[in-house]
């Protein structure tokens, strides 16, 4: 069903592209890292209490293996400070999970918490599964071990707990397919209540057969608003490329949006090239103090970190011109009249 009865069509909607790529990019390379490396790139973000933006980015060593490591700037942009070894190495004689290192990270900071809830990519014999670790300073971090077992990737946390449970957003690979899911937790330990939240669409869409969150979800008066990536498998390899999608605030299991065509895909030479080409893949973004402007950080082409700027409202606006029909709002109704 269509949202048009209930939600005033928006106007003046920007049209694609919805956003723009920094001059700058990419923004870090290689070259630009204190240690010897092959690549770095698909960084978690972070705006700190003193208005820096951090970056955890993933790094790839050169024996083919990641680790994360922090990178610093005033402005988000340029003069990035950067951790001069590893800050989060790999741990496998502690967490054999880790034993083919760790990577992609996604940040979220948990205000109940005081902290900040690293959820990441631990890779190992048995595929690659999501653990979480909590910091409050980007040195030290508390490792909670795997949390979703392999195959699962893609995951982050949500700020605050959802009818009074955490819940973990995550791309386990089943006989299903490659889905986003939802999952709940009392305690950040043990977890239940799976649900698909988003599915792969099929055949020729862009999004077929395989999906994953991006960025953490941004939290809006509309909902969680969600970035994710949609693999296209094409004879010459995979194109990453981006979408967009809505879940209900309280009910973060239910989409009440999703974009029919792809907002950001590979373009630039950074993107279209590198060690795996044709890939943009986000894992963090800043909010600007405008509570609007969204700064992208994007690994691109497995090989450096670039920038782009959105806007919140932008998004949304689009979302209300280009989604096709969601059976979200029913699902809503039929969850909050108990049917
Ligand atoms: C995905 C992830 C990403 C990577 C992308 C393209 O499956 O492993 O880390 O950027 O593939 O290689």
């Amino acid at each position: 069903m269509s949202e048009s009865t209930e939600v005033p069509q928006a106007t003046g909607c920007s049209d694609l592209p919805l956003f723009t790529r920094h001059p700058g990019n990419p923004i870090l390379s290689r070259e630009d890292w204190p240690y010897p490396i092959n690549s770095v790139f698909n960084a978690a973000a972070v705006r700190l209490p003193d208005g820096e933006t951090l970056l955890l980015c993933r790094v790839e060593d050169r024996r083919g293996l990641s680790h994360l490591c922090a990178a610093r700037s005033t402005n988000g942009i340029d003069h990035w400070r950067i951790d001069s070894q590893p800050t989060m190495p790999a741990n496998p004689r502690d967490y054999p999970e880790e034993l083919w290192g760790i990577e992609d990270s996604r940040i979220t900071y948990v205000p109940e918490l005081g902290k900040y809830a690293v959820a990441y990519t631990s890779f190992a014999r048995g595929g690659p599964g999501v653990s979480l670790a909590l910091t409050e300073d980007f040195k030290s971090f508390d490792r909670y071990g795997v949390i979703m077992q392999p195959e699962d990737k893609d995951a982050a946390l949500l700020p605050r707990r959802i009818g009074g449970n955490w819940a973990l957003i995550h791309r386990p690979v089943t006989t299903l397919g490659a889905h986003m899911w939802i999952s709940y937790s009392p305690d950040l330990r043990h977890w239940g209540s799976h649900k698909v939240i988003l599915e792969a669409r099929r055949g020729g869409w862009w999004d077929a057969n395989k999906i994953g969150l991006c960025s953490p979800p941004i939290e809006t008066a509309k909902g969680w608003l969600t970035i994710y990536h949609g693999v296209r498998q094409t004879a010459s390899g995979s194109i990453y490329r981006l979408g967009l999608a809505l879940f209900d605030i309280e009910h973060p299991e239910i989409c009440l949006q999703r974009g029919d065509s792809w907002i950001f895909g590979p373009e630039a030479p950074y993107e279209r090239g590198g060690d795996v080409k044709d890939v943009v893949f986000p894992c963090g973004q800043t909010i600007g103090a405008d509570g609007d402007t969204i700064y992208l950080y994007y690994g691109a082409g497995d090989s450096c970190i670039a920038m782009a700027t959105g806007s919140i409202r932008s998004l949304l606006c689009w979302l209300d011109n280009n989604s096709s029909a969601s059976d979200g709002i029913e699902q809503l109704r039929d969850l909050i009249s108990g049917r």
